[in-house]
């Protein structure tokens, strides 16, 4: 993994910067495999420090990557932080803007008393972990296989009468029984007319035939998220329900048929849109198709009207087209997937032929 670090060194020499302090979670897991809470991670050209307190010493230990030093602060996390760029003749050193707190700035201002400047390197990071290696790529597609056999046996458990909320309960007690870690977000659960609610979380609404109901979640699975969207129908669906669910679904096949590395997110986006809106449904299909996924649920690249992200191989994303229909209710049809060799590659094996629940 020390190749993730050379490429933060890469952009700090650019920079003239001579180290970084990490704090934010998922950066400092992708740099150096630590899953703890609170630490500080210094990276400097040469030498890497992972800076914790005692409760996470052990954990440090075994899990940061080769070619960092695991310390334990002395008085403070600032007293360990200023001895280690003196000691290393750090002058110059960059923080991730686009993370820490006003607070957390003034602190770092004020008490790394050692370093000459302290530079804005705003989501340097994150553009790095828009590339995900074999390693990533491979344990998202265990946590996206995972995902699939939670929906397999979730819907073998609904059926009409049941509450949302006993819907999501079965749903992450499954995640767990499986193997992951927990959810990747809020289990959306979101039947009949609550389904155009395109972040509807469980609620006590009461199935009953005739609803759609759509199923949005993840998993975590060795630090990476799964992602996916299904949505079934609690008894034999309506005319328009079953119109709007085949538009969906033919939605995200053109997509998943046309797209290449090399085009961008917008242009992504626009062959679901073009469809839907020929449908009639353009207003109702309210956000972007896609979005990174990785560490964290929502990452760069994003997919949508206003993308300028260029998709290219390595990137890992959701292809998620919808339609909401205010009191009727909502279809969304979500996969994941990778550009990898220059090629499309489908994590998502869900069935996405029509499900009906009795
Ligand atoms: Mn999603």
């Amino acid at each position: 993994m020390e190749y993730r670090i050379q490429k933060l060194r890469d952009k700090l020499k650019e920079n003239n910067l001579d180290a970084a302090i990490v704090t934010g979670r998922p950066n400092t897991l992708w740099l150096s495999g630590f899953t703890g809470s609170t630490s500080y991670l210094l990276i400097g050209l040469n030498k890497s420090y992972l800076i914790v307190d005692f409760r996470y010493t052990i954990q440090a230990k075994q899990q940061v990557f080769k070619g960092i030093e695991v310390i334990q602060y002395e008085d403070s996390f600032f007293t360990t932080l200023n001895t280690l760029i003196s000691q290393d003749n750090i002058k110059n050193i960059g923080f991730e803007g686009n993370i820490v707190s006003y607070k957390e700035y003034l602190d770092l201002k004020e008490k790394l008393t050692n370093a000459k400047s302290l530079e804005n390197i705003g989501d340097t990071i994150e553009k790095l972990r828009i590339i995900k290696d074999r390693d990533e790529i491979g344990r998202i597609q265990e946590a996206v296989l995972l995902g699939d056999k939670v929906f397999d046996r979730i819907v073998n458990f609904i059926k009409p009468g049941m509450k949302e909320t006993e819907i999501a309960a079965e749903l992450e007690y499954i995640m767990r029984k499986l193997g992951a870690e927990g959810p990747s977000f809020q289990s959306i659960v979101a039947a009949g007319a609550r389904s155009a609610m395109c972040h509807g979380t469980a609620s006590d609404y009461v199935l009953k035939k005739g609803d759609a109901l759509v199923l949005d979640f993840g998993v975590i699975y060795r630090n990476y998220c799964s992602d996916m969207t299904r949505t079934i129908f609690i008894g034999e669906p309506e005319k328009e329900p079953k119109e709007i669910y085949q538009t969906v679904k033919e939605a995200q096949q053109a997509v998943l048929d046309t797209i290449k590395p090399g085009i961008s997110g917008y242009e992504a986006d626009k062959i679901a849109r073009d469809i839907i809106k020929k449908a009639g449904y353009g207003d109702n299909f309210g956000h972007g198709l896609g979005h990174g996924v990785g560490i964290e649920i929502h990452e760069a690249p994003r997919l949508s009207i206003k993308s300028k992200d260029i998709l290219t191989d390595g990137m890992v994303f959701s292809v998620e087209p919808g339609i909401y229909v205010e009191g009727l209710g909502g279809v969304r049809i979500e996969d994941m997937v990778a550009f990898v060799d220059g090629k499309l590659k489908n994590f998502t094996t869900s069935t996405k032929e029509l499900i009906v629940v009795n």
